[in-house]
């Protein structure tokens, strides 16, 4: 096969009569200006000679083309522009077969859409997800999809950026065969197969007519779960375009709204939280460092929490040994995790092979010395100093001298704890966030004593069992709970100073949050944040100006909605303002001389964004935060704050 190079990034090679192109731009095949430039002058090229025969495109390494390339979103566009290398794609004179070997996204599936023909292996990824970065396909998704699986099937992936795999694919018709470890040679062979005056040109095909049922209700599906974001609701409109304007009109309105959001705020916040989780988890000087083994989990505590981070565990492949103080407790311990794989059962996201697997690979027992055969310990035991620090003096008695031991702590100091141990350097923080077997967000607490090797073992832990890892440093509430702390602390001085927790909370959700302050207070609980402060008062700082309601609406027993009042009343479960609440609010303020003052909706999110910013400052500059865009992610995936803001850090330099 002679091999021929028409950019950096586009080699070929003539096989049998057949022109096989590879896009090889490391690390994901982004459709780069070289990329563009290169499959222009290839086509360019096969059009002439006459020896080629057809074209197969196909991407080097697990990618096929992972979509245009987000890096030159923001710069001045450079010919030539996807939609005119596809549309030369789908033009072409001779047979053009997209030969997908791994994930064929964005506008790599838009690439593939234009080839007359496409062959997928069975691990190959496809999906239209721009909308999860704020925009739409911008280069004839919306149009050529509907074409070939329909409105509503189109609808479902486009609107909700679904990623599926070859097989549902050829279900849905959008590839044509599905070949394993014969792809290229399968691709080759079609060539020769189709007939070069009749090639199925995607955009020339009529939409398939569906019921406006199933339509409406795709749609209907993508918008509820759009909360508000934009571009759903724009991918829904264009893909319904699809079945009336002819293609060369639903192109270009699809080009133009593309635009328009691409050079959006809320794109430019998606941009910036897809970048910033790809940072995440990174740590300076740790590439280098090899992280440990690990094969089995013990987890000491199977509650709500243990419970979770079991079934976590057991998703990640791992063996899990439960342990419980007593065999009542850790037969509680089993039930619960089996009660939680039975729901994802139920759900559809698990099949009755992958539960017995699960189930298979766990033990729950009240035998402590089973944890020597542990690779690492997690402990999910009462958040108490003296309970955690005998546990881990215990565990240094039974695990191997290499094994990790790893607090589940939110409050407590894990320094303490890690001092109290025979081995401070195998000490690591592992805060999950409840239920832990669904929050992605996990924050790996980088201990004084923590060794480079113990903190990459976590780090890779956290990303096997699909956790987004944000380290942190030792400091009361790490990341997260220090900054939801800021926020609450201003949100009460806000009520002192006049605004009402339902405008505050109606400002937060106009804002994107799904529930505001008061509201999420009610539903944790305010005994919780009570028994903190009963405990901190003697130490408190006086000059510190210091909200007395919450107290007095603990003391009045109103811990919210699982005593039926908190800030709000819940009569039948609903939210309802009380106005004993209010009485109380405008007497705090009478007892403290303060005048109250009005707060339009915008001031209250800027108040309370500076509360957030100005702590993730400090912590920026204490050094337990490595990024700004960590404090965002923390804050989005674990405390609500809009993704479509991009986080408090970056919502602030925007503002
Ligand atoms: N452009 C630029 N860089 C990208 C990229 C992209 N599309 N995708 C990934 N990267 C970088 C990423 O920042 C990281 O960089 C490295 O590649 C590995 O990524 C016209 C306009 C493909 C499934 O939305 O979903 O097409 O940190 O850690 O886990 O309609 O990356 O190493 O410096 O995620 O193996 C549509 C986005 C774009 C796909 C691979 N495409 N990417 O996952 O690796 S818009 C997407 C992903 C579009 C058209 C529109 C994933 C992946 P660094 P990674 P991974």
């Amino acid at each position: 096969m002679s091999a021929l190079r028409f950019s950096d990034t586009i080699s070929a090679a003539l096989a049998d009569g057949v022109l096989v192109v590879t896009i090889d731009n490391a690390p994901v095949n982004a459709l780069s200006a070289d990329v563009r430039g290169g499959l222009m002058a290839t086509l360019e090229h096969a059009e002439k000679d006459g020896a080629v025969a057809g074209v197969v495109l196909t991407g080097a390494g697990n990618s096929f083309i992972g979509g245009a390339d987000i890096k030159e979103f923001g710069k001045p566009p450079v010919e030539p522009f996807l939609p005119d290398v596809i549309s030369r794609i789908e033009a072409f004179p001779k047979p053009v077969v997209a030969a997908i070997n791994g994930v064929a996204l964005g506008g790599g599936l838009e690439v593939a859409l234009a080839c007359h023909r496409r062959l997928a292996t069975p691990g190959a990824k496809l999906g239209l997800p721009e909308v999860k970065l704020g925009i739409v396909p911008g280069a004839g998704g919306t149009q050529r999809l509907p074409r070939l699986i329909g409105i509503a099937a189109a609808i479902d992936m486009i609107a909700n950026g679904r990623v599926v795999p070859g097989a549902e694919a050829l279900k849905l018709g959008i590839v044509d065969r599905v070949s394993s470890d014969t792809l290229l040679a399968d691709a080759i062979a079609d060539i020769k197969t189709i007939n070069a005056s009749s090639l199925c040109r995607t955009g020339l095909l009529l939409v398939p007519s569906a019921t406006t049922e199933a339509i409406d209700r795709a749609a209907a599906d993508a918008l509820r779960k759009a909360r508000g974001q934009r571009a759903p609701a724009e991918a829904v409109r264009l893909v319904r375009l699809a079945a009336t304007a002819p293609l060369s009109e639903g192109l270009a309105e699809e080009r133009r709204t593309f635009i328009e959001l691409r050079d959006s705020d809320e794109a430019a916040a998606l941009r910036h939280v897809f970048f910033a989780e790809r940072a995440a988890g990174k740590v300076e000087g740790l590439e280098t460092v090899a992280p440990r083994r690990i094969e089995t989990i013990g987890i000491v505590g199977t509650g709500l929490m243990g419970s979770g981070i079991a079934v976590s565990a057991l998703n990640g492949g791992y063996r899990v040994i439960g342990v419980e103080q007593t065999i009542e407790a850790a037969d509680k311990g089993r039930e619960r995790i089996t009660g939680l794989l039975d729901k994802a059962v139920q759900s559809g996201r698990l099949d009755a092979a992958g539960r017995e697997d699960r189930l298979g690979r766990l033990t729950v027992t009240a035998d402590m010395p089973q944890l020597a055969q542990a690779d690492i310990v997690i402990e999910a035991v009462f958040d108490d100093l003296t309970v955690k620090t005998e546990l881990f003096q215990r565990l240094d008695t039974i695990v191997r001298a290499d094994a990790i031991l790893a607090t589940n702590t939110s409050y407590l100091d894990p320094d303490l704890i890690a001092a109290a141990t025979q081995r401070p350097a195998r000490v690591v923080g592992l805060h999950f966030f409840s239920p832990a077997h669904i929050m992605r967000l996990l924050e790996v607490v980088n201990c004084k004593e923590t060794a480079p090797d113990v903190l990459a073992t976590a780090l890779a832990l956290a990303k096997r069992l699909g956790k987004l890892p944000i380290v942190s440093g030792v400091t009361e509430g790490f990341i997260g709970n220090s900054i939801f702390s800021a926020y609450r602390r201003e949100a009460e001085y806000m009520v002192e100073d006049g605004a009402l927790p339902q405008e505050i909370d109606a400002a937060l959700e106009a804002y994107g949050f799904p529930m505001g302050p008061f509201a999420v207070f009610d539903m944790a609980g305010l005994e919780i944040a009570w028994a903190r402060r009963k405990r901190q008062a003697a130490t408190r700082n006086p000059s510190e100006r210091y909200v007395a309601i919450p107290d007095w609406l603990c003391e009045a027993g109103r811990f919210g909605q699982k005593t039926g009042r908190g800030w709000y009343a819940y009569p039948d479960g609903k939210r309802t303002v009380d106005p004993e609440v209010t009485a109380m609010i405008e007497a705090a303020r009478t007892e403290k001389g303060i005048v109250p003052k009005r707060f339009t909706a915008d001031e209250i999110v800027s108040r309370l964004l500076k509360a957030m910013v100005d702590e993730g400052d400090a912590l920026l500059s204490q050094g337990i935060a490595a990024r700004a865009s960590d404090i965002d992610l923390v804050m989005i995936n674990g405390y609500g704050f809009p993704a479509s803001k991009g986080g408090p850090m970056f919502a602030a330099g925007r503002r």
